[in-house]
């Protein structure tokens, strides 16, 4: 198969040209073309066979050790002019990048296959759907791409139709870290990945695309491509609340979107459904309403902490036909990582596990399976029109300061939320863990423009006719003076989204602080929780001095995107600054 579409075949002639594949293969996303793509990679152990008794269909991929997350400081968006990337981004003039990279895919294929990769991101039918084609020379990406996303010969018909895709070219190249860039040119609609094969910097349909590309574009269109979760909370008579959660990488969102509900909500009725765990187009529909699809087909999930407790649904979905990358396995060949019961037997290297060698899985240890798969899917997640949300969560990993939940007063103070969310880093992307970094709206990593120009787009949405979201932050991560949790979090989370849907609904009053407005006396459900209301106080804590230095931070931070910051985000920023200073004046001298 080849392509009608003369662009397409065009491409596919001029890369093939630069990079010396021995063969090209168009992939139609069929049963027996992915079976056979195991089969060649069981044989030169790009894969290893899973115990096929206990995990039918699953194997495990153990990547180069260098090479096992997202590398932001070689990830790049090369827009014509520094300043339309913004401090945000790391940039490269767009002529010096091709320059440098197309170098290295110079005869890069040779004696490898080249691997045509027609895919859609959202369902087939639906016109808030986006094509792509990813050219690879990696049977691994083309895998997991067919899992990830809809691959195949549906797309590649939309796409002749259409006449118009995102086009992606990857390499695995040598593997080595100094040979390796992930370019984005968005006004070509152009990626090129060389030198990694992990999954955010190589499944170029994703965090690529799906993130830095669609964010450009939805820009131009007036929608956004967000990193969020969209989870569907149906109540016991039976309405479904369909929410949209941003959280930086490795925070919970695919604990979040398939969230089991503590036992007295699930006997009572209250069901929860998944829609996506990673990724969110959204656009004003006719009601003015936002409506949301996900991009995606599957989920790329981190698995450690992954386990019946935290996460039952997503150890349900990964029992079988799932592709495992830098787990751990057992003496008798089942994948493995901290959090499971059992022992490992090898670590993620393959080396005979000791525990001086670090965890047995890599802690950004991944599973890649259709979301199918998953006890909780959405029919809706197949809707063409996408689902209608009814409010938009930001949360971060906060040990202190954040309250557990906050709600913003309007659109332009959620706006300033989500702009402030800050995390503590994870292993998702090389780097030091657990550093606090402000990572506006979770898109620090993936917006493929600059923060000013997103900021200002965001506050856009805000019309009149527009029936917007309610706007929250959320925290899970506090701890108290013990250093311990304070919230237990997983399934109990459902009852800070119960107090969301009681104000969307216009049920509870909630409590107005400077800050935003916070659950009232009694208005969240605690029963059948062993929380003491010295741990709740701390909870809901609103600390004025502490947030006047925040409001300062979120203050000096704001003012590194001028000139493109927003004149609206910054009186925010200040209102909310003199509300706090009205409300109490402060305690104790300002350190300095
Ligand atoms: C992911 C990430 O893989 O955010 O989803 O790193
Ligand atoms: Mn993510």
């Amino acid at each position: 198969m080849a392509s009608k579409l003369a662009a397409l075949q065009h491409w596919v002639d001029e890369t093939a040209a630069l990079t010396r594949p021995a063969r090209i293969h168009w992939c139609d996303g069929s049963d027996a073309e992915y079976q056979a793509l195991v089969q060649q990679m069981l044989q030169n152990g790009d894969l290893i066979e899973l115990n096929q008794q206990t995990h039918p269909g699953c194997y495990l991929h153990r990547s180069h050790p260098s090479d096992v997350a997202r590398v932001e400081h070689l990830t790049l968006v090369c827009h014509p002019q520094q300043q339309d990337s913004g401090p945000n981004n790391h940039w490269m003039d767009p002529a010096a990048a091709h320059a440098k990279i197309d170098a290295l895919f110079d005869g890069c294929m040779e004696g490898r296959t080249l691997y045509v990769i027609p895919y859609c991101m959202g369902p087939i039918e639906s016109p808030l759907a986006r094509c792509g084609v990813e050219l690879t020379d990696s049977p691994y990406v083309v895998a997991n791409m067919r899992i990830m996303t809809r691959m195949g010969a549906a797309a590649q018909a939309r796409i002749e139709r259409e006449g118009r895709f995102v086009r992606g070219l990857h390499s695995i190249g040598e593997l080595d870290p100094e040979r390796r860039f992930i370019m984005h040119f968005p006004d070509e609609l152009l990626i090129k990945s060389y030198g990694s094969g992990y999954g955010g910097n190589a499944l170029l349909g994703k965090k690529c695309h799906a993130l830095r590309i669609a964010s450009h574009q939805a820009r131009a269109e007036g929608w956004l491509a967000e990193h969020m979760l969209i989870v569907g909370i149906e109540n016991p008579q039976g309405q479904i609340h369909y929410i949209a959660a941003a959280f930086p990488s490795a925070c919970g969102k695919t604990n979040l979107a398939m969230l089991i509900p503590p036992e007295g909500y699930r006997r009572a009725g209250w069901k929860v459904w998944t829609v996506g765990d990673d990724i969110c187009w959204m656009r004003p529909g006719a009601d003015g309403r936002l409506y949301a699809i996900n991009p995606e087909a599957g989920f790329f999930g981190v698995a450690p902490g992954t386990s019946a407790s935290t996460n039952p649904n997503a150890l349900a979905s990964i029992a079988r036909d799932t592709i495992f990358t830098n787990v751990a396995v057992t003496a008798d060949n089942q994948p493995w990582w901290e959090g499971l019961p059992g022992t490992p037997a090898a670590d993620w290297q393959g080396r005979a596990y000791d525990r001086a060698n670090g965890p047995a899985a890599h802690p950004n240890s991944r599973f890649t399976v259709s979301a199918r798969q998953c006890p909780t899917w959405s029919k809706q997640a197949e809707a063409p029109a996408g689902v209608p949300i009814s409010a938009i969560v930001f949360g971060g990993r906060r040990p202190s300061l954040l309250p557990l939940v906050m709600e913003a007063r309007d659109w332009a103070h959620g706006v300033l939320m989500g702009a402030a969310m800050g995390s503590e880093t994870t292993a998702a992307a090389t780097g030091a863990v657990g550093v606090l970094r402000r990572d506006s709206m979770a898109m620090k990593p993936f917006c493929g423009y600059h923060f000013g120009d997103y900021f200002a787009h965001w506050l856009s949405f805000d019309q009149a006719g527009a029936k917007l979201p309610k706007i929250f932050h959320v925290n899970w991560f506090r701890k108290g003076s013990d250093g311990q949790f304070l919230w237990p979090g997983f399934g109990d989370n459902l009852r800070v989204l119960e107090w969301m849907i009681e104000r969307i609904e216009g049920r509870a009053t909630g409590v107005d602080t400077p800050v935003g407005i916070l659950p009232s006396e009694g208005e969240l459900k605690l029963e059948g929780l062993a929380l003491d209301r010295t741990r709740l106080d701390e909870l809901l804590a609103v600390d004025p001095d502490g947030w006047q230095d925040e409001l300062a931070a979120i203050g000096d931070y704001l003012e590194s995107f001028v000139p493109r910051l927003p004149a609206r985000l910054r009186s925010e920023q200040q209102r909310v600054a003199q509300a706090l200073a009205a409300a109490q004046p402060r305690r104790r001298a300002h350190a300095s």
